[in-house]
């Protein structure tokens, strides 16, 4: 476990010039991660943009290369070629790209959850990250309400392949509906239900995720109750929105890229920190 950068990097969407571009701007040169520098990717890789098979290509490449040191979380979009299909999509990436996924699903290289820590001590900052956040619900009634990021994380590590009813369940994102304060990590809706949720129960422990976001970045508008958007802190030029609560920060880092890309946008990173390890906490 190395102490140094951790770059959370949001939704891709199939846009494999983005990520190189970003990854270069971290340090990346000839395909290979600075020394200093551990990367998180929270999922959705795939849909939408020009290049989806080139995404999963060069993830594969570090996932191969520089194992440890690239954590890939699983999104609603990579689900789509890992179990039933969820939702109609017109896209669908080609054989030997969606096999990848399903290969990296099955060795544990694509997990729904890591922990990170920044910082030491008393001033230590945990994170719980998932593609889509754990909304306090599923925290209260799936997994027994953990006090730590890293026990958090083991614990929905330890649904994938046994609990994936579970793991998947969606909220008004699919379907439309009421908001769902139990909606599950790889599906919440980040104002309506993933920070609504916390209103009114201190946070455990930090949070980044993807899949959506407080901020509408296409109409420059906040979504959501006041009681939500009030609460938010928005950096436009890195795409980042950041809510302080009772207990923690939950950071959105999904930039929101449709077929083309939304720049300017960045990786949500924290310095002098590290992944934290779950093997020995897995159930
Ligand atoms: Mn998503």
């Amino acid at each position: 476990m190395t102490r140094g950068r951790v770059a959370v990097i949001g939704d891709l969407a199939g846009h494999r010039g983005e990520l190189e571009r970003e990854l270069a701007r971290l340090g990346a040169r000839d395909d290979r991660l600075p020394d200093d520098l551990t990367v998180v990717q929270v999922g959705d890789l795939v849909h939408r943009g020009p290049d989806s098979e080139g995404v999963v290509a060069l993830v594969d490449h570090y996932l191969g290369t520089q194992p440890g040191r690239w954590h890939q979380l699983v999104g609603n979009h990579e689900a789509q070629y890992l179990r039933e299909p969820a939702f109609d999509w017109p896209e669908h990436i080609d054989d030997q790209a969606a096999e990848t996924l399903a290969g990296w699903w099955d060795a544990r290289a694509m997990v729904p959850a890591v922990a990170i820590r920044a910082g030491h001590g008393a001033d230590a900052e945990d994170f719980l990250v998932t593609h889509a956040g754990l909304t306090a619900g599923f925290w209260k009634r799936a997994l027994d309400r953990p006090g730590e990021a890293r026990l958090a994380a083991a614990a929905l590590n330890s649904f994938a392949g046994r609990h994936d009813d579970v793991l998947f369940a969606a909220g008004q994102m699919l379907g439309g509906g009421k908001a769902d304060h139990t909606a599950g990590p790889v599906w919440a809706a980040a104002a309506s239900e993933l920070v609504a949720s916390w209103l009114g129960v201190e946070l455990p422990f930090g949070q980044v995720h993807g899949h959506s976001t407080v901020m509408d970045w296409k109409h420059d508008r906040l979504r959501g109750e006041d009681e939500v958007t009030t609460l938010v802190t928005v950096d436009g030029e890195a795409a980042v929105e950041i809510v302080t609560m009772p207990g923690g920060r939950i950071v959105g880092v999904d930039p929101g890229h449709g077929a083309k890309p939304r720049t300017p946008w960045r990786a949500f990173v924290l310095d002098d920190a590290e992944v934290l390890d779950d093997a020995g906490v897995r159930s």
